[in-house]
C-alpha cells in the first residue's frame, strides 16, 4: 500500500513527543535505580517518581568538591571542616551558612526534593517536600513527586563545584 510522505511524518512526531513527555519511573518493592548527581548542577533530575506511603533506602557514594575547600563525600561538611588554603573562606562560609537551600545540613549534605507539579522546570519552584539524604537515609514520603537531588549549597554558587556522586534509590515496601 502507498502511503503518502505525511503518513510518515505523523507517527515519528508522535514517536518523539512521547519519547521527550516519558513519565518518571515508580519502583516496585525490592527494585533499585540509579543515577548521579552532579555538584555543579542545581537541580538533578533522578527521573524517578517516590510515591507517598511507599517506603525507600537512599544510599549515595562518591565524593565531589566545593571551591577550595577540601573533598567530601555526600554527607558534606561544616564550615569549620572545609580545611582551604585561601584566607577568609572559613568566616565567609560561617557567615552564609543561613543562605544554603537547607541551612540546617551541611555544605554539600546530600539534599533530595519531591515535586509533584508534573513538570521539569524547576528553578524558583518551592519543593512539596524537601530532605536530607547524605550517605543514607530512609524516608517514606509525605507527598508523591518527582525525586530531584543536590548538594547542599547557596544557589548562585554553584559555578566553582566540582564531581557527582552515584546515587541508589530501593524500594523496601
Ligand atoms: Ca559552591
Amino acid at each position: 500500500m502507498k502511503r503518502n510522505p505525511g503518513f510518515y511524518s505523523f507517527w515519528l512526531l508522535l514517536i518523539a513527543s512521547i519519547t521527550v513527555t516519558a513519565p518518571d519511573k515508580v519502583l516496585a518493592v525490592n527494585e533499585s535505580f540509579s543515577f548521579s548527581v552532579i555538584a555543579k548542577e542545581r537541580f538533578n533530575n533522578s527521573g524517578l517518581k517516590l510515591i507517598h506511603g511507599h517506603t525507600y533506602l537512599i544510599t549515595a557514594t562518591g565524593t565531589w568538591k566545593d571551591g577550595s575547600c577540601k573533598t567530601t563525600d555526600p554527607a558534606g561538611f561544616s564550615s569549620g571542616e572545609c580545611n582551604s588554603s585561601v584566607p577568609g573562606t572559613y568566616l565567609l562560609l560561617k557567615n552564609t551558612e543561613y543562605l544554603r537551600r537547607d541551612k540546617n545540613q551541611n555544605w554539600f549534605c546530600l539534599i533530595g526534593e519531591l515535586f509533584d507539579q508534573g513538570t521539569n522546570v524547576f528553578d524558583n519552584m518551592q519543593a512539596d517536600q524537601q530532605f536530607r539524604i547524605g550517605k543514607s537515609r530512609t524516608i517514606t514520603p509525605s507527598v508523591s513527586g518527582k525525586l530531584i537531588c543536590f548538594a547542599n549549597d547557596v544557589i548562585t554558587v554553584y559555578a566553582n563545584n566540582s564531581g557527582s556522586v552515584r546515587v541508589t534509590v530501593k524500594r523496601i515496601s
